[in-house]
């Protein structure tokens, strides 16, 4: 068939490979992967550029309902868009089961907030809050089985957390689904009585949000995960690691053979809990769970990225507004750090930071870029090979980047729903320039061309034997 596109002129890059390579599309697909390809199609020219498989960010929150009243800055549009212009063509968004209600409820909701709307296709992880045995005996087996295979389950927060019993549970139907499990690590009990001191002594700034998330709260809770993981005999996902205390945790637990996929995000590599400390508190800002720690823990993060200690590099955008009644600054928020919704924007500046400070920087190479942002993330969530990798019969998902693009990261221009970026400031060498769903160019020279709807709705695939392997 004649082709509808060729890629030309390009350094092409997957989770294994370097090679200078044109890229022939047609119905949405990789085709032809040659030296040189001649036709007539519409020609992309990527001379002087890298080819790379268009990024998967599996953890993003979108339209998620946050409590209080808060609202997020971003629904699927907004937050598709922005992930789009940062090179992303596949976001993962969770799909909140509400106390009381069926995960099939929430399905429901967040289909219908999502179609139609989206820039990149989506794919859904399902949080389990409610793990009734009708959810677990039923409702969740059939649900890895129509492509809803991953889910999430949080040790903190009052309304999310999870017993072990639970957790338990949960990851027994894991095993016998192959579906994925992510566990957000924190022990509530102790942030809880750390909350308490901190009121109680009038240390109510954002800061003490820092202050009452150690990182020791957050090892103990890896250790504990990783404990039940093993109980079970399930394989495991760590997500959002903040320190070498919670590597040490994963490192450990995979001597003693235990399957886990560590996850860390740009916060833990460029921000620190100093950020925190702002004027007026703009330190609401940077409040994240875990939260960003210090410059010792940034190397920590780093050497996890080099070694493999972690295999996913995500964002967490879980976007709120710095200046707005319904977000960071909500009146109980302002009254005490404890109210300031935990989360912060960041789905279209991941691949850049890592690209400027790994690879740019001689960090990491280009596979390994290519693995933490792409394909290791369609290997654990049932994507791949569709996505995640530039191979013949994968979906033409592509992101090129310009290597010498000079930008300095301005809220400006960003393309979230959010009022501020955690990021300003932070120069950056290297950003994609143009931007190819399905074979579709939906980001031409920085330009948006394409329309929202382009993007659409993904099932994945259970787990069949082990642990995906890791590229
Ligand atoms: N956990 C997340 O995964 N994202 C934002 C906040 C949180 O606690
Ligand atoms: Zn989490
Ligand atoms: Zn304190
Ligand atoms: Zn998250």
């Amino acid at each position: 068939r004649p082709l509808d596109l060729i890629i030309r002129n390009g350094t092409v890059a997957t989770a294994s490979d370097v090679f200078r390579a044109d890229i022939g599309i047609a119905g949405g697909r990789i085709v032809e992967i040659a030296e040189r390809i001649e036709g007539d199609a519409a020609v992309v020219d990527a001379t002087g550029k890298y080819v790379l498989p268009g990024g998967i960010d599996s953890h993003v929150h979108v339209s998620q309902p946050s409590g209080e009243g808060i609202v997020m800055a971003d629904d699927f549009e907004s937050g598709t868009r922005s992930a789009l212009y940062g090179g992303n063509t596949t976001v993962m968004p969770f799909c909140l089961q509400e106390k009381g209600k069926s995960l099939r409820e929430a399905l429901k909701a967040y289909h219908a907030l999502a179609e139609g709307n989206c820039y990149t296709d989506i794919s859904f992880h399902l949080i389990v809050n409610d793990p009734t045995e009708a959810v677990l005996g039923q409702e969740l087996p059939a649900l890895v089985r129509d492509g809803y295979a991953s889910l999430k389950v949080f040790m903190t927060y009052e309304d999310l957390r999870l017993s072990d019993a639970e957790i338990l549970k949960t990851l027994d139907v894991a095993r016998e689904t192959g579906a994925t499990v992510m566990v957000h690590c924190e022990n509530e009990d102790a942030i809880r009585f750390l909350i308490e001191k901190h009121e109680a002594a009038g240390d109510v700034a954002p800061r003490a949000h820092a202050s009452t998330r150690p990182a020791a709260v957050e090892r103990e809770a890896t250790h504990r995960a990783l404990t039940l993981a093993e109980i079970v005999d399930v394989p495991v996902v760590i997500v959002h690691v903040s320190n070498g205390q919670s590597m040490e945790e994963i490192a450990r637990a995979r001597s003693r053979g235990i399957e886990v996929i560590g996850e860390t995000c740009p916060q833990y590599l460029v921000l620190t809990a100093d950020d925190l400390s702002g004027m007026d508190w703009e330190g609401a800002k940077f409040v994240c769970s875990p939260p960003p720690r210090d410059k010792a823990a940034q190397q920590d993060c780093w050497r996890g990225i080099e070694t493999g200690v972690f295999d996913l590099f995500s964002s967490d955008h879980c976007p709120f507004r710095y200046d707005d009644e319904r977000g960071k600054l909500n009146p109980k928020g302002r009254r005490s750090f404890r109210h300031i919704p935990n989360g912060i924007p960041g789905v279209e500046t991941r691949m850049p930071i890592l690209f400027s400070e790994g690879v740019m920087k001689g960090r990491i190479d280009l596979p390994r870029f290519v693995a933490l942002t792409a394909t290791n993330h369609a290997r654990t969530y049932g994507l791949y090979p569709q996505k995640g990798t530039i191979a013949i019969g994968a979906d033409a998902d592509l992101a090129i980047w310009d290597p010498q693009a000079k930008r300095t990261i301005r809220h400006a221009d960003l393309h979230d729903g959010a009022d501020y970026s955690p990021y300003e400031g932070l120069e950056i060498t290297g950003w994609p320039t143009t931007v190819i769903l399905g074979g579709r160019v939906m980001i031409c020279d920085g330009e948006l061309i394409g329309r929202k709807g382009d993007g659409a709705y993904r099932p994945a695939a259970a787990r069949t034997t082990a642990f995906p392997a890791k590229a």
